[in-house]
């Protein structure tokens, strides 16, 4: 393949000018690349083992939110090489023309893909080749283990959304801090599911009922963003929080590891969720394509993937991540579920452009708190 022996050859510069100590010269080549992706969601040292090795040097942005993303890619000229959509809003962006379809050609690594899971995302997209999964995983509850129980005790709907969407729940929670994600497109299908309804309903009422649940309770939360939880719910600043089922497991870690007295737990609730898919994707009009290529490649590596997965705690797209993955990760039913929870899990359909407005007139008004 000419493009991974091109690649070789600079890494081949870069390792002999090293080791004759004329890197300056070398690094006048500047390869660059330009990534952006969700905050939170790769290991420490992950770009900077990918620049050592290739002699790329990466701007490395981060978001929180696919709304963000989605401006950025719509609007054109991001200046991003890679980014890392979730399915649904890779699909639309790709319509919309935003996004190159990938040349899997160019990425041999992409072998090493769970085809199970790939196979599975790329239907909500509709074609094969739109992205490669990076992580996926579900929206689910985390909570104090103490707080609640201090608070609720045996009433705790531990296992149910109405522990964030009943008020009468939220409201004794209020003091010690409720959050729910900024990210219409993950909660206001389950808002529906916890309704009873079917969280892949494509009908405008549901959403509108749905926004109705939230406006309910949105007096007793404490706020509504997508990155801040992680912290505040590991330092004891909020109890409970809707969350992506990763973060929630990082705060649960970095609370044991500060050792202040403060247990997260998980869970994917009763009444289902939406299971989500966020893919490496190349926007239309990246200017380091061949670098683009280069990274997804590297990213995919089994190696590289499990110790991304081993520190975010996000199930991988990944398959020949898996022996190198941590046991309690692989075994973990909150990040990988259960035939059993499988059963109640969802993915969270395309909405058309009407749908869409409709979902960010009714979210803007919950998120807002008007
Ligand atoms: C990482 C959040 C990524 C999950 N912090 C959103 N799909």
């Amino acid at each position: 393949m000419k493009f991974v022996k091109s690649k070789q050859i600079v890494v081949g510069l870069a390792a002999s000018a090293l080791a004759t100590g004329l890197a300056t010269v070398t690094a006048s080549a500047e390869e660059v690349l330009n990534v952006y992706n969700w905050s939170d969601y790769i290991a420490e040292d992950t770009i900077a083992n990918f620049e050592a090795e290739t002699g790329i040097k990466v701007t490395y942005d981060m978001y929180d939110s696919n709304e963000v993303l989605e401006a950025k890619m719509l609007a054109g000229s991001s200046g991003y090489d890679v980014v890392v959509p979730t399915g649904d809003f890779l699909a639309r962006g790709r319509e919309a023309g935003a996004y190159q379809d990938l040349d899997l050609s160019r990425i041999a690594n992409y072998a090493n893909q769970d085809m199970g899971v790939q196979g599975f995302a790329n239907q909500q997209i509709g074609i094969d080749n739109a992205g490669a999964v990076y992580m996926w995983g579900t929206t689910g509850v985390a909570y104090n283990v103490d707080m609640i129980a201090e608070r609720l005790g045996d009433d705790a709907p531990t296992d149910s959304w109405a522990l964030i969407l009943d008020p009468k729940y939220a409201s004794k929670l209020a003091d010690c801090g409720v959050a729910i994600l900024d990210a219409p497109t993950d909660v206001l299908p389950n808002v529906i599911a916890y309704q009873g309804g079917d969280g892949t309903s494509m009908n405008g009422k549901d959403f509108e009922s749905a926004g109705d649940v939230l406006n309910a309770v949105r007096p007793h939360l404490r706020y509504v963003h997508s990155s801040q939880s992680i912290n505040d719910i590991a330092n004891g600043d909020i109890c409970a929080a809707i969350m992506w089922s990763g973060d929630a497991f990082q705060a649960a870690y970095r609370a044991e590891e500060a050792e202040n007295g403060h247990t997260i737990e998980y869970y994917i609730p009763k009444e289902g969720t939406n299971l989500w898919f966020d893919h490496f994707a190349i926007p239309a009009d990246a200017k380091n394509l061949d670098n683009a290529y280069t990274f997804i490649n590297y990213m995919l590596r089994g190696d590289v993937a499990a110790a991304n997965v081993n520190y975010v705690w996000y199930a991988s797209g990944n398959e020949a991540a898996k022996s190198d993955i941590d046991p309690e990760i692989l075994e973990h039913p909150g990040i990988y579920p259960t035939a059993e929870a499988q059963k109640n899990l969802f993915v969270v359909p395309v909405y058309d452009a009407r749908l869409d407005r409709t979902v960010t007139r009714v979210w803007s008004r919950f998120s807002s708190g008007s």
